[in-house]
């Protein structure tokens, strides 16, 4: 693991080089800064093993400095150096054991803090990398701390939009919203979101989701719909299914998606709660059919608008029979229950083509667009003046080769 740097924040010039001169003879690297925004400043922009700071920095108070710095940075170790009175040990000042106290007289004692620290800002880190639990927290620190990152991960979230192709039309049809943070602890949404599930805050990131998902309808012409992905406990939020809400205002052009990764069968009322938001002229899709479990039941308790078909049955779908008649026999079931279905991860023209032929029309997919922070742009990319397709390797239509389906399949 590469050793990184140990901030020095002391407007005192004098005391600066002190601590400096001390911490570099220990061979630590050294960055100094001589005030609280200073370091915040240098903090946004890279991580530090350890951050060293008197109980008054220029600006704010230490303890303001900490909480400003566990907003960015959940796991950085800080040393409080504290003037000569109360010096000595390296004493834990809070329930964590990353807080230090040091006396800057005493430099044997202001290292072995520092090494300290970084040892544990070491530790921090891999058990950061290993952390996938998703039980409660497991004691009020962690509880905490990951309220913490939790918290940074709401303010730094931001939506990715997908593009939906329609192959018959040659136009795109709709967009997906995609959950994204900011926040490098919880930068995957399944962390981001087992993180809300653990707090009981999933409703948090649910409200940010719609209200981003409502303000980004304005930017879409009337005829393309946005899919939204909802976590099946979104359902017992009351926010919701309130007429007045953001999205519910816009209600007409949104696709709820429902994912059957977490279990619906949770939730009470499930059913009744999905026809609720029917009657608010929400069209409600199933997500990643085929890829966990109670997929098909979901069928007939969810009665879906529209069903999207998982990934995992697509990839390699081009050189697979079994892929090719389960996507088949899918396509058939949905036309049967007049469920529309749109299909995800399509990544190559081959998969592309056979899907065509199997007689798909809806697709997503890395082929026809990568999700994209500004929806005007990821518009301007694939859709014209009149709204056609502009993807050049799509060719028209549905002119698929018939080559590309195995004869069993084919008419
Ligand atoms: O579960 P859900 O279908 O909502 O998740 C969609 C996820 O799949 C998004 O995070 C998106 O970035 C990713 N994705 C979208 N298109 C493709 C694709 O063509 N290939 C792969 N591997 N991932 C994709
Ligand atoms: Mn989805």
């Amino acid at each position: 693991m590469k050793r990184q740097p140990i901030l020095v924040v002391n407007d005192d010039a004098q005391v600066q080089k002190l601590l400096s001169r001390a911490l570099r003879s220990a061979r630590f690297e050294v960055v100094a800064a001589e005030s609280a925004k200073a370091a915040l400043d240098l903090l946004a922009a890279r991580r530090f093993a350890v951050v060293v700071s008197d109980h008054h920095p220029p600006g704010v108070d230490g303890i303001e400095l900490l909480r400003r710095i566990r907003r960015g940075d959940i796991d950085v170790p800080l040393v409080f150096v504290t003037g000569p009175p109360s010096g000595g040990g390296d004493g834990a000042v809070d329930s964590r054991p990353v807080l230090y106290a040091a006396s800057q007289l005493d430099t044997e004692v202001f290292v072995a803090a520092v090494a300290r620290g970084e040892r544990l800002s070491r530790l921090a880190r891999i058990r950061r990398t290993l952390d996938t639990t998703a039980g409660p927290p497991r004691s009020p620190a962690d509880a905490l701390e990951l309220t913490a990152r939790f918290d940074s991960a709401c303010a730094k979230l931001w939506m990715a939009y997908q593009p939906i192709v329609s192959q018959r039309s040659g136009t795109v049809v709709g967009f997906e919203a995609l959950l994204r943070s900011d926040e490098p602890s919880l930068a995957t949404p399944p962390a981001f979101l087992a993180a809300g599930e653990q707090l009981g805050r999933l409703e948090d990131i649910g409200r940010r989701v719609r209200a981003a998902a409502a303000a980004a309808i304005a930017a879409l012409p009337a005829n393309v719909e946005l899919f939204v992905n909802l976590h099946p406990f979104d359902l017992t939020d009351a926010e919701l299914a309130m007429p007045d809400s953001p999205l519910s205002r816009v209600a007409s052009r949104v696709v709820l998606e429902i994912t059957e990764r977490a279990s619906l069968d949770r939730v009470r009322d499930a059913k009744a709660r999905i026809a609720a938001l029917r009657t608010l002229g929400f069209r409600v899709a199933i997500d990643d059919l085929g890829a966990g479990y109670a997929g098909l039941s979901w069928l007939a308790t969810v009665e879906p608008d529209v069903v999207k078909i998982d990934m995992g049955l697509i990839r390699g779908i081009d050189a697979d029979v079994k892929r090719q008649q389960v996507v088949y026999c899918l396509i058939g079931l949905c036309e049967k229950l007049d469920v529309r279905i749109v299909i995800e991860g399509v990544e190559t023209q081959a998969e592309r083509n056979t899907l065509v032929a199997l007689g798909a029309d809806y697709l997503q997919g890395y082929l026809f667009g990568r999700p994209e922070r500004q929806i005007g742009r990821a518009l301007a990319g694939h859709v014209g003046e009149s709204g056609t397709h502009q993807t050049p390797s799509l060719g028209e239509g549905c002119d698929y080769e018939e080559s590309d389906l195995p004869d069993r399949l084919a008419g």
